[in-house]
């Protein structure tokens, strides 16, 4: 393998913003004929249920059944794929599923309510949702871990029923994704895929029940799917290209950051890997390391073209506007490989997840430490969070006035509706008030 070009930035350069902006513009591809068939195949979902979904199935995952039976998995099938992994594969889903379990139980919110002087009660009441759907993919990007990261926070949350669907093209099952599933609670799973599977969620068929909540990552047909459906259920950020920004100070072993920013670029071609530095002399080592370690990858090829296309190697002045560089940019995970990272930390204010020091490998996050690795992608970290617990939970307000309270108010609330002309309304409140 030749050697690749790698983008080399420096913030000194007097077109640095210009080139920045370049870097970072990615947007996702909204193509009229994926709008126009997903559309469709929704429309035909919501109308004839089953019989469509079996349809598309056959069609698209290049199936032949004819009964909704042959697309559902029960609890025993799951059960044996759990039973038939070897024992090493076993105990690490295992161990990553109790440790991510761990993690999440901290993040559940908690009904609270408060007493005035004059016994009114007024609080907040959290409660799970109580159906939802994971999407998992098929074919190259159906992980496992994607499974646990998903289906265990809502678990968390007391969610009743998890549904799962994950398409099977030609029949191929993918055993891992099966063991995943029920690991991680998994209620119920049918193999179907594509916008087809989205509608059948969302709108219910005879077979595949409503949800609530629709979460998990697919092609461009699941996302337009998603974004069409949205309102009928919930859904989950929709997910850009995985992207790793690594801020070091120069002292780490080259080799370690050059596989890092390939753990990100192996996911695909879009995928994007950013280095942020102080030192010139050890952008070029990392730059060495990269070309010597890529020819030695089995996704050598994908890993290839995102970094022709989407990396950069960028110089700056200090760690400080390394930090404030990386705010700017707003990536999905953050490596601080940084002698004091606790000292940089506060400096960080955008990232989906910040990985300090080291030793510690993007890669640990994706799998095991405990964290989601469902984050916000794209510069979303500015506005959006990790998928949590939260995600699955929705609050109702509680309010619960006593015969005092609601004759104080009254009057409040009667004033202010006269003032919007809303008659009804100051009436049912003004019968409270008591003289
Ligand atoms: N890094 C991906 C998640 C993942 N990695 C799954 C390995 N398997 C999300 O950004
Ligand atoms: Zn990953």
């Amino acid at each position: 393998m030749s050697r690749i070009a790698i983008r080399r930035l420096n913030s000194r350069q007097s077109d640095f913003n210009l080139q920045l902006d370049q870097l970072l513009a990615w947007e996702s591809v909204s193509d009229t004929r994926v709008n126009a068939v997903v559309d469709e195949v929704i429309a035909e979902v919501k109308a004839r249920g089953d019989e469509a979904l079996i349809e598309y199935t056959n069609r698209f995952d290049r199936m032949s059944v004819d009964s909704m039976q042959a697309l559902e998995m029960g609890a025993e099938r799951l059960q044996q794929s759990l039973a038939s992994l070897p024992d090493a594969q076993r105990q690490a889903l295992e161990k990553a599923a109790d440790r991510i379990r761990v993690y999440h139980e901290r993040q559940k919110g908690e009904s609270w309510t408060y007493t005035e002087a004059d016994g009114t009660l007024l609080g907040q009441q959290v409660t799970p949702m109580d159906r939802v759907g994971i999407y998992v993919p098929g074919g190259k990007a159906a992980y496992p871990s994607s499974v646990l990261m998903n289906a265990l926070p809502a678990k968390v949350a007391g969610v009743k029923e998890i549904i799962m669907v994950v398409p099977t093209p030609d029949g191929v099952v993918n055993e891992l994704v099966l063991a995943a599933a029920a690991l991680a609670g998994v209620d119920r799973v049918f193999t179907i895929g594509g916008a087809q599977a989205v509608a059948a969620l969302a709108y219910g068929t005879q077979t595949v029940p409503r949800v609530d909540k629709i979460v998990g990552p697919g092609n461009i047909y699941v996302a337009t799917a998603k974004r069409a459906v949205f309102g009928a259920v919930g859904i989950d950020m929709i997910a850009g290209p995985s992207e790793i920004l690594v801020i070091c100070d120069g002292q780490t072993d080259p080799d370690w950051i050059a596989m890092d920013l390939f753990s990100q670029a192996e996911h695909d071609e879009d995928a994007q890997s950013i280095l942020i530095c102080p030192d010139a002399a050890f952008i070029d080592r990392v730059e060495e390391s990269i070309q010597r370690l890529l020819p030695t990858m089995e996704r050598a090829e994908i890993i290839a073209v995102s970094i022709q296309n989407r990396a950069a190697l960028i110089e700056v002045a200090d760690l400080h506007e390394a930090a404030e560089l990386s705010n700017r940019i707003a990536p999905e995970h953050l490596e601080l490989s940084v002698a004091d990272p606790q000292a940089l930390l506060p400096e960080i204010r955008h990232a989906g997840a910040i990985f300090m020091g080291r030793y510690t490998a993007e890669s640990l996050g994706d799998y095991c430490a405990g964290p989601n690795h469902v984050l916000p992608t794209s510069g979303t970290a500015r506005f959006s969070s990790p998928l949590g617990v939260y995600d699955f939970q929705k609050r109702s307000s509680l309010i619960m006035f006593s015969a005092q309270g609601a004759s104080e108010m009254g009057k409040v609330a009667s004033v202010l509706a006269r003032g919007e002309s809303l008659t009804a309304h100051a009436r049912s409140a003004e019968y409270r008030i008591l003289d």
